[in-house]
């Protein structure tokens, strides 16, 4: 193991609570720790995984009565010897006690230091490292379950089988080379083509997961937009189950945009209520569409929410325009204010929705001009009608939207190594298929597989390490 000179942070949220917990690691910590406290047993003299209670001291003032954690290295976070002291929460004490380990001799952790010792340690490799981040910051079950696979170690697994399966490829073409002159052909080239391509085309589909897994990490993206009046900031408020957004029959009361976040089965839902569309000349309104406009780009689903009263068409010149120019995003029309429409109408009332429960995605509803409104998305915030239903279709939606993911979130340092280790092994390929010497597969495959190995880690220098390290919080 190695050890490193002494670091410590708090490591729980600032702020009012029960409890802090400040870490301790590093060459002489345990020295440091008893400069310090005050127990029946000293932590130099204590075994590993033992917890002592005793009084904390910074020069001559007792600042808290404190347990103390004692983990001797190897068997630690860091990998090295560790103390964690817990004290009462609050600003003050942990930040005293943190004062006083650094007059003792130990100095303030950078963010994500004591993370970046376990790496150095091989406690964690470079995805693990990351999962303790992801889990630390999850907004939903879905990702923060993920991440847990992946920092115990799913996503480890897989790239070490596909890491064996090119190293293989390569050792053989590296022998044939060795034996050049006898002409062996110790692979078929066939074989050997068709081996890249599927070991390129994994890489690929691991890449891929990086949008679903950014879904996870920061929740899935529902704007809501549409004309005036439509009804947007009445679901907005529906679906938070508080009066969040100012509602009025004043066109355009929503000028600027409106974001919440919530939780709908396992997934956390960003909902974004958007200032209405319309030609206007008031330049705060225009900058209120500006605005939505650019934060559609960030999400998966919109919904346009048309006035039903007004024709169950009157919307689509929106939703064509929005399909158009938003084409990696979902866009669905949903009728509102269903409640306005009367048998007079000739939309059958009895095929509209009786309070929750019904299928109402696949009714078939003649609309007012005549023409059916198809399979669709029904609401009347007012009687409250439809929620429920809406509520199910974008959870389907967000879980389809994250379906490819499982043990591992790919970030976009990960994605982008899979992506050029995936180019590396198209050109060793082609070498392949081309009939070139092995030579130049070979330092394709060697090329892949130094990308592969940045993912986790086995490959790495500081560059590498402080760009995964510098997202962490100080005390991780
Ligand atoms: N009858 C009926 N009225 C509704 C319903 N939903 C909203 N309204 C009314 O429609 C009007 C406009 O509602 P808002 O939620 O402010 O509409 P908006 O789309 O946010 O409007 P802007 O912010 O101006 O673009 C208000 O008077 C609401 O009370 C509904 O389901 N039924
Ligand atoms: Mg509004």
């Amino acid at each position: 193991m190695l050890t490193f000179d002494p670091i410590c942070a708090i490591a729980t949220p600032p702020g009012a609570a029960g409890l802090a917990i400040i870490r301790l690691s590093g060459d002489s910590c345990f020295a440091i720790a008893d400069t310090c406290f005050r127990g029946k047993t000293s932590i130099e003299a204590s075994r590993s995984h033992t917890i002592l209670y005793g009084t904390f001291w910074s020069g001559g003032q007792a600042i808290d009565q404190v347990t103390a954690f004692v983990y001797r290295a190897p068997h630690s976070y860091t990998g090295e010897d560790v103390v964690e002291f817990g004290c009462h929460g609050g600003t003050i004490v942990a930040h005293e006690v943190v004062q006083a380990l650094i007059e003792a001799g130990a100095r303030h952790a950078e963010p994500g230091e004591f993370t970046k010792r376990a790496f150095l340690n091989r406690k964690l490799d470079l995805t693990q490292a990351e999962a303790v981040g992801d889990i630390i910051h999850a907004v939903s079950t879905h990702g923060s379950h993920t991440a847990a696979r992946q920092l115990m170690g799913g996503f480890t697994r897989r790239l070490a089988e596909l890491r064996e399966k090119l190293l293989e490829l390569c050792g053989l073409l590296e022998l044939e080379l060795d034996f050049s002159q006898e002409d062996i052909e110790l692979i078929d080239k066939t074989v050997l083509a068709h081996r890249i391509h599927e070991a390129r085309e994994y890489c690929l589909e691991l890449a891929s997961a990086h949008r679903s897994s950014e879904i996870l990490r920061s929740g899935f993206s529902v704007g809501i937009v549409g004309y005036p009046n439509a009804g947007k900031s009445s679901l907005l408020n529906a679906l938070l189950g508080k009066n969040r957004a100012i509602v009025s029959e004043i066109a355009g009361t929503t000028r600027d945009y409106i974001e919440e976040t919530l939780q709908i089965g396992s997934m956390a839902v960003r909902i974004i209520d958007t200032a209405g569309f319309r030609a206007s000349s008031d330049v705060i309104e225009v900058a209120g569409i500006q605005l939505a406009e650019t934060l559609l780009e960030e999400c998966h689903l919109i919904l346009v929410l048309n006035d039903s009263s007004e024709g169950a068409e009157h919307s689509e010149p929106l939703v064509r325009s929005l399909r158009e120019k938003f084409s990696e995003a979902r866009v669905e029309c949903v009728q509102t204010k269903i409640d306005l429409l009367k048998a007079s109408d000739t939309l059958i009332p009895t095929l509209l929705p009786e309070g929750e429960g019904q299928d109402f995605m696949t009714l078939q509803k003649p609309s007012p001009s005549g023409r059916g409104l198809g399979e669709g998305l029904y609401l009347s915030v007012k009687e409250e009608r439809g929620m429920k239903e809406l509520k199910h279709f974008i959870e389907r939606e967000a879980q389809s939207a994250v379906q490819t993911v499982s043990d591992a979130l790919i970030n976009a340092r990960q994605a982008s190594l899979l992506t050029q280790a995936a180019s590396s092994l198209a050109k060793a390929r082609e070498a392949v298929q081309m009939g070139a010497s092995n030579e130049f597969a070979a330092i394709d495959l060697r090329e892949a597989l130094k990308r592969i190995g940045e993912i986790t880690g086995e490959v790495w220098n500081e560059e590498i390490l402080n760009s995964v390290f510098a997202k962490f919080c100080i005390g991780k």
